[in-house]
């Protein structure tokens, strides 16, 4: 589905997905969000990479192929790269294309002997990965699997486990801790993340010609303890009408667009969900205050 039906469907719903933030301006404020104080999965992610990243090498063997879900602008691989022995090939697979070919032509500048072969697809749609030309590892970090439904993360995993031919998956998961770190990430004090979540709307202005201000859609973002998520939304200030692509939608104050949420998980919960997958879960990394886990699955 593109940008247009999906974008106009969510409205009626007052839901829309997440994966519709990552135009170019998306992706480069969620770089922007990565690099803030608040926003401790990333570097805690970076650091268990780079602690950790001969183990993993160990695991991978040489002349694998890597194949990243939801690529971005492939910081955390190069980790995983360097530590490689010959990899043979780095499959970037990204839903924002224009992102995608500016990190592989990086890529390539810095790793002379590895094949870098972007694919723009959206994974969670499907994928058509060329042939494996050695022992296909995937990796996906940065706990983007909380931003599905459990089921659905259930399901991708499995699809992933497909797609990877036998081999095995290395998977960042955010893990659950006390609620006020999780408020302080999504609500930063620069208003980076807010950017980022009424970027949907400017996104809608640009492609769709929609008339969204900007200034009548208030951030939200907050922890739900029983579903363990943090859920984002974009609330009315005011009664308004906005027009997307000749329709007219009607807001009252206080109305929310649901645009996404990102789960927590526990490392007993996450591998449980794992298994659920088809997948046998191996070893789990994880930083001292345990803030954020890496897991190794085995297919
Ligand atoms: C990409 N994903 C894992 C991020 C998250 O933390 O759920 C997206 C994000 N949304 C707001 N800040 C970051």
């Amino acid at each position: 589905m593109n940008f247009h039906e999906d974008f106009v469907a969510g409205l009626r719903e007052r839901r829309i997905a997440p994966k519709w933030f990552y135009d170019a301006e998306g992706s480069r404020l969620f770089e922007r969000i990565c690099e803030l104080p608040e926003y401790y999965p990333t570097r805690t992610e970076l650091a268990l990479l780079d602690r950790h990243a001969d183990e993993f090498a160990a695991r991978i063997g040489p002349g694998a192929e890597i194949v990243e879900f939801g690529a971005g602008a492939s910081v955390k691989v190069r980790l995983l790269l360097q530590a490689l022995e010959a990899p043979r090939r780095f499959v970037p697979v990204d839903i924002s294309g224009e992102h995608l070919a500016e990190a592989a032509a990086a890529l390539r500048a810095d790793f002379p002997g590895l094949a870098v072969e972007p694919l723009a697809a959206d994974f969670t749609a499907s994928l058509a990965l060329p042939p494996p030309v050695g022992r296909r590892i995937g990796f996906f970090p940065g706990s983007s699997i909380g931003n599905f439904e459990p089921d659905e993360a259930c399901a991708l995993l499995a699809r992933f486990r497909r797609w990877l031919d036998g081999g095995a998956l290395l998977i960042g998961v955010d893990l659950i801790k006390e609620p006020a770190l999780l408020h302080a990430a999504y609500n930063d004090a620069r208003g980076v993340t807010a950017a980022f979540n009424r970027n949907l709307l400017a996104r809608a202005n640009r492609e769709l010609g929609a008339d969204f201000d900007l200034s009548a859609w208030a951030h939200a973002a907050f922890y739900h303890p029983p579903l363990r998520r943090i859920e984002m939304h974009l609330v009315s200030r005011r009664r308004q009408a906005v027009c997307v692509a000749g329709e007219v939608f009607e807001f009252d104050e206080g109305d929310s667009l649901h645009t996404e949420n990102s789960y927590k998980y526990s490392v007993d919960g996450f591998r449980a969900l794992a298994r659920r997958a088809g997948f046998e879960p191996g070893p789990v990394w994880t930083d001292a205050a345990r803030r954020f886990s890496l897991h190794w699955l085995e297919p």
